[in-house]
């Protein structure tokens, strides 16, 4: 067993909270993580919002137990999705991809509470000047739109600077991973990369398969020139990014290659020409099993690694 104040403060039973990753992180995939005891969330992605009030309707339908929804601050969409978690006061609302600094009085007011997730810790002052509840400190082994620290680095950094519960993000699979997370000082983990390859996850076969294939350096970061950087596995388009940097392409030019190529691979099953966002730890991920079997798997192998790293401490 395994519990922080993040328990508490969300009402979820292990200290786990599921990626809100855009496209992938579907009212199946979060219900199934908040019934098996984490902490599911919904990727509100660039959806428009009555797409994510449907998600949100349909994950109520799937659990009586608290979710989240994560607002990706670079949608076109966010001041009407923030209007739409507010009037459903969803539990919880992660953020990626921006400052999040405008809506928090508006989310707080009504009592959702928020988390952004950050990089640096300047921007996790920031919001804890804000009072945000808690911050994702997200490292670059992320998936999807990374920052440029490790989570090694990064989270000990964070915990020491501010007052409010950490969260680790980044490449984390295991319970390893989260014991390691627990050390550097987080009360918590986001866990992406493992979810899509939960029975609950709605993606593409294909872009499960390419998961389960993965070796350590296949997870490669692409249109680090554009200022919004993406880490997917290796594939056409990645060669195509790769390629169109070297010969000194725009920003514009590289943007626009990006564009669409997500949902290609999700939902078209295409991961040759599609984006598959990917951590570092795709390489982990060996099996498909239900979210009930992930989250309690990275549990006991957190109590078992606990005992095994116990062992060292002698003469005490
Ligand atoms: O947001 C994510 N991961 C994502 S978003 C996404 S959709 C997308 N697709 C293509 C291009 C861009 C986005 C796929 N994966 N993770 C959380 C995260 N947030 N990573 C980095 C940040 C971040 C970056 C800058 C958070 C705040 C920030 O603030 C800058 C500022 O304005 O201070």
């Amino acid at each position: 067993m395994v519990s922080t104040e993040i328990c508490e403060m969300l009402n979820i039973r292990y200290p786990i909270i599921q990626g809100g990753m855009a496209r992938i992180a579907t009212a199946e995939l979060a219900a199934a993580v908040s019934e098996a005891g984490g902490l599911g969330i919904i990727g509100a992605g660039d959806a428009p919002a009555e797409i994510v009030e449907g998600e949100i309707i349909k994950a109520r339908k799937l659990t009586d137990k608290p979710f989240g929804v994560n607002i990706m601050l670079l949608s076109p969409f966010v001041e009407e999705i923030i209007d739409i978690v507010c009037e459903h006061r969803v539990s919880v609302v992660t953020t990626g991809a921006g400052n999040p600094a405008k809506f928090i009085k508006k989310l707080k007011g009504v009592g959702v509470k928020i988390i952004p997730v950050i990089p640096s810790v300047a921007l996790a002052k920031r919001m804890e000047n804000l009072e945000v509840d808690a911050v994702i400190v997200e490292g670059t082994e992320a998936g999807g739109h990374i920052g440029e620290l490790t989570t090694m680095a990064l989270v000990p950094q964070v915990v020491d600077a501010v007052n409010i519960p950490v969260i680790a993000a980044g490449g984390i699979a295991d319970g390893r991973g989260l014991l390691a997370a627990l050390s550097l000082g987080a009360k918590g983990v986001q866990i992406g990369t493992r979810f899509i390859c939960a029975e609950e996850c709605v993606v593409h076969k294909n872009y499960k398969n390419m998961i389960l294939g993965a070796k350590d350096r296949d997870a490669v970061v692409m249109a680090r020139i554009t200022g919004h950087p993406v880490r997917a596995l290796k594939n056409k388009l990645t060669r195509q990014f790769s390629k169109l940097e070297k010969e000194g392409a725009t920003a514009e030019e590289i943007e626009k290659l990006g564009q669409g190529k997500l949902k290609l691979a999700v939902v078209n099953g295409d991961v040759e020409n599609g984006s598959v966002m990917a951590g570092q730890v795709a390489g982990m991920v060996t099996k498909i099993q239900s979210c009930k079997e992930i989250i309690e798997e990275i549990i006991s192998g957190a109590g078992s690694q606990l005992d095994l790293v116990g062992k060292f401490y002698t003469g005490v």
